[in-house]
């Protein structure tokens, strides 16, 4: 007996990383906003996709106030947001009456530190179900619907921001990171992967150059270059992902696929190897200073040869291990670059230095 049957579905794969739609309701953010002095208010923006950057990022400037964005706000460059925009270790949460935030949920510590803040005023504009906060608040409306639907918001405007100055970032990885970013070319689409490297770009992404995405959420480091590759397959030809050294190995398998989607462009998987799990060792709370052992469990230090993992997908592959080697794109075709950090030019590694 055959009750009912199931139902095929024929639609076209997504394209769009977090579909967003445009928001309808801009005079509702005035109403928030009303009363309080433009110093005392923050817009936080989180991911958004690329082709909605340009519509967000206008009305980001119009309320000329402070700003926080990630990369992959895919915020465009504005002179107003020049101005107003911080790092959110450069912020406190002491003086600020509102906070309006823009997108898919953020991910920076200011963000998550406004459950101690009950005293601010929360609201989202998002069209997401939940606030992303336990403490709730006001979902406003939702995003405006793309300015350009494009595949990945190809069009990005030809005009954009430099990278932050490095030696504001007195830090070997961020150095890399920053060039990388310098060398990038515009338009390119960069997937930027756990741990470090996506906190990093977010200190020094240059507003509108690139079209940025990223696994964010409970961010695994499982799936990075597969949800990278699947989302560079079709029509891209500028395609970079740069990815910490662990999360590259927990995906060793993903570049199985690269003969089937037979990329004809620049495609460059760019890991960060500073020799494991580096995030944990900036994490005061965890004081890896004190045990070695301890140490060693948490960041899974390993030997593992870059050179292999290309060799078995048959890429061609790059050691680097200067700034300066960073200059040059190379040709087109697939390329797994190995950056070796050198672990005691880590912030981390420093750190243990100095509690010795
Ligand atoms: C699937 C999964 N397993 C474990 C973790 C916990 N975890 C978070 S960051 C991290 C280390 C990542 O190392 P790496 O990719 O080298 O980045 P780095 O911190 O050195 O920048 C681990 C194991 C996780 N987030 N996801
Ligand atoms: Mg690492």
């Amino acid at each position: 007996m055959v009750l009912e049957k199931i139902p095929v579905i024929r639609d076209e794969p997504r394209r769009s990383v977090s579909p967003l739609r445009l928001f309808e309701a801009p005079e509702r953010v005035e109403e928030f906003f009303a009363g309080t002095p433009r110093e005392r208010c923050l817009i936080i923006v989180g991911p958004v996709p690329p082709d909605q950057g340009a519509a967000v990022t206008a009305l980001v400037a119009d309320y000329d106030c402070l700003v926080i964005a990630e990369a992959i706000s895919n915020l465009g460059l504005h002179q107003t947001l020049l101005k107003n925009l911080r790092r959110d270790t450069e912020l406190q949460l002491d003086g600020i009456e509102k906070v309006l935030r823009i997108g898919g949920t953020p991910t920076c510590r200011l963000w998550r530190d406004l459950e101690e803040w009950p005293a601010i005023k929360v609201a989202h504009l998002t069209d997401l179900p939940f606030t992303g906060l336990a403490r709730g608040g006001g979902i406003l409306g939702d995003l405006p619907p793309a300015a350009t639907a494009g595949n990945l918001g190809k069009r990005v405007s030809a005009e954009h921001g430099a990278v932050r100055s490095q030696e504001e970032l007195p830090d070997r990885e961020v150095e890399m990171i920053t060039a990388l970013a310098g060398m990038i070319p515009a338009g390119a689409a960069v997937f930027i992967g756990n741990s470090l490297p996506v906190r990093e770009w977010n200190q020094i992404f240059p507003l509108g150059k690139h079209r940025c995405f990223a696994n964010r959420g409970a961010n695994g480091i499982d799936g990075n270059l597969s949800s990278f590759l699947g989302l560079v397959a079709c029509d891209e030809d500028e395609a970079w992902a740069v990815v910490g050294d662990l999360t590259a190995l927990y995906d060793l398998a993903a570049c199985f696929i690269l003969p089937q989607i037979a990329f004809r462009g620049r495609l460059r998987i760019v890991v960060i190897n500073n020799g494991g799990g580096k995030i944990f060792s900036r994490l005061p709370a965890l004081d890896l200073t004190k045990d070695d052992r301890v140490a060693a469990m948490i960041e899974n230090p390993h030997t593992a040869d870059f050179e292999g993992f290309a060799r078995l997908w048959g890429l061609a592959y790059r050691r680097i291990e200067a700034v300066a080697e960073l200059a040059d794109p190379g040709d087109k075709g697939v390329e797994l670059w190995d950056v070796v950090v050198p672990q005691t030019t880590t912030q981390g590694e420093d750190s243990r230095r100095n509690g010795e």
